[in-house]
């Protein structure tokens, strides 16, 4: 039987995703956030980063969720439903799956720990201090990075259904964190392409099947 170590609201339900496009039977372990919002000691017993999701199959322990992706698609994808077989859309699926997480989520993860440091306790004249600093991080540097991340993705979302092109790949259940995460912080008027996208994956039953196990991502 496959287990996912699932971290509540989290990257976790890429692969909650997955296994219901695969009609897989699996089960589901939560770990609460601690008050810090990090993953509980616990889930370090499971590996030794101690972060989610992470998939044992058997005897097998997976990490990292496009590493994980990528085994579904390898052992129990008979009908390519994660990878596409075409060149082109292998292609695109390829540097989709790479890009949510060595492109998109670190400029989220530093938007969310530089909007978080001004609300940690410090001496009161220190506060203006650390706020002004951390904005002048998110406006001069983050920002302008997202950016263009989300115009390139609108761009790429324009031309094509999904991220591979006109089929669901698991390179739309890598996107889908960064994206219902940067929907959660921003408005995304001006990315009508996006808007579309994030509609259609909630309309999705193998997506609504994922999120009656594991709970939808609320917000950063
Ligand atoms: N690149 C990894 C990132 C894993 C990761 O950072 N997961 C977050 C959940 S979204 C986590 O476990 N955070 C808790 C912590 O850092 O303590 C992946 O894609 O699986």
């Amino acid at each position: 039987m496959l287990l996912l170590h699932h971290l509540e609201n989290s990257r976790s339900q890429r692969i909650a995703w997955a296994l219901e496009v695969l009609k897989l039977e699996y089960e589901v372990k939560v770990y609460q956030r601690t008050s810090g919002n990090t993953a509980p000691e616990s889930l370090k017993r499971v590996h030794p980063l101690g972060h989610a999701p992470v998939l044992q199959d058997e005897e097998l322990t997976i990490a990292e969720s496009g590493a994980i992706l990528e085994f579904l698609a390898d052992e129990y994808d008979t009908s390519n439903q994660l990878r596409p077989v075409d060149k082109i859309a292998l292609r695109k699926y390829r540097y989709w799956l790479h890009f949510a997480e060595g492109s998109f989520m670190p400029l989220l993860v530093m938007m969310l720990v530089f909007r978080k440091i001004p609300t940690q306790p410090m001496p009161f004249f220190v506060k203006p201090i650390a706020k002004s600093l951390c904005n002048k991080v998110i406006d001069s540097f983050i920002m302008p990075r997202l950016e263009d991340v989300l115009a390139l993705v609108e761009k790429h979302l324009q031309a094509n259904e999904w991220f591979a092109g006109e089929a669901r790949s698991a390179a739309d259940m890598q996107m889908s964190f960064p994206l219902l995460a940067m929907r959660s912080v921003s408005a995304m008027d001006q990315y009508p392409s996006i808007e579309r996208w994030l509609q259609t994956i909630r309309k999705d039953s193998d997506y609504q099947h994922a999120v009656e196990r594991v709970g939808e991502f609320k917000a950063f």
